[in-house]
């Protein structure tokens, strides 16, 4: 779905100036492979970046871990947004959630949920864990969606996993991605490596993600370095906007 139902508010925006992009100054190697791509040809994937993830009284902070750590990626994921926006690139938001009857919520899953004592589907400061339609399953203001925007509700840790991702960026003639989102080592790394088995060329942003645990963040980032770039490349957002070219 797109946000094209939600209101609009002042006046338009100028319209995008396309761009080029590359090459990047990203590990292991200078993004993207193929040295350069018009900014027409790329997706900016904000992955989850919802209350439930990074607000007070979410899912995260829930399970008892620190939010500062999830809202690090929040500025520099909204200066890549207004780059996307002023370049013409296809924004997709995705927001992980469930349908309100929980009839796409494995059973492991909410199983789990409720070890930790954050179980999927009950009540809490934020109306209902992880759920369609609740305050917290939103996007937080930061880096909220413009109309227009592509919106993916997955009930999964992947964007491709019982969404219609695919067919979106093969609709639009996307070939390359730029991942920011949370948390870098569950639903980034994910869809990361689902949108590399697709032969899309992936680059993560290292200061527009974050995890639950610095070393997990860590890890993650470093997993892509391997093998030449086992599932693309990780660059951060300065250096993504001193690879840009009109
Ligand atoms: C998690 C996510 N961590 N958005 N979801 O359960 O990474």
């Amino acid at each position: 779905m797109t946000t094209d139902s939600l209101p609009t508010t002042g006046t338009a925006p100028p319209a995008p100036r396309p761009a080029v992009i590359g090459p990047v100054d990203a590990a292991p190697y200078a993004w993207p492979y193929d040295g350069s791509v018009p900014t027409e040809r790329v997706a900016l994937i904000c992955i989850d970046w919802q209350i439930d993830f990074c607000g007070p009284g979410g899912y995260v902070d829930r399970m008892g871990y620190d939010i500062a750590l999830t809202r690090e990626g929040l500025a520099p994921t909204a200066r890549m947004l207004a780059l996307a926006r002023e370049t013409g690139m296809l924004v997709v938001h995705t927001r992980e959630g469930h349908a309100p009857d929980l009839s796409d919520l494995p059973a492991n899953k909410r199983w789990r949920s409720a070890q930790i004592g954050a179980e999927i589907g009950s009540e809490g400061p934020t109306g209902r864990i992880l759920v369609r339609g609740e305050p917290g399953w939103e996007i937080v203001p930061e880096v909220a969606p413009w109309p227009g925007e592509v919106l993916i509700d997955k009930p999964g840790k992947g964007a491709f996993y019982a969404t219609q991702l695919d067919l979106v960026l093969r609709t639009h003639g996307i070939t390359h991605l730029i991942l920011t989102g949370i948390t870098t080592d569950v639903c980034v790394h994910t869809t990361m490596r689902e949108a590399n088995d697709r032969g899309l060329e992936c680059v993560i942003l290292s200061d527009a993600t974050g995890a639950t645990d610095p070393a997990n963040h860590a890890a993650a980032l470093h997993m892509v370095t391997m093998q030449g770039g086992v599932f693309g490349a990780v660059a951060t957002s300065d250096a993504v906007l001193a690879g840009v070219r009109s």
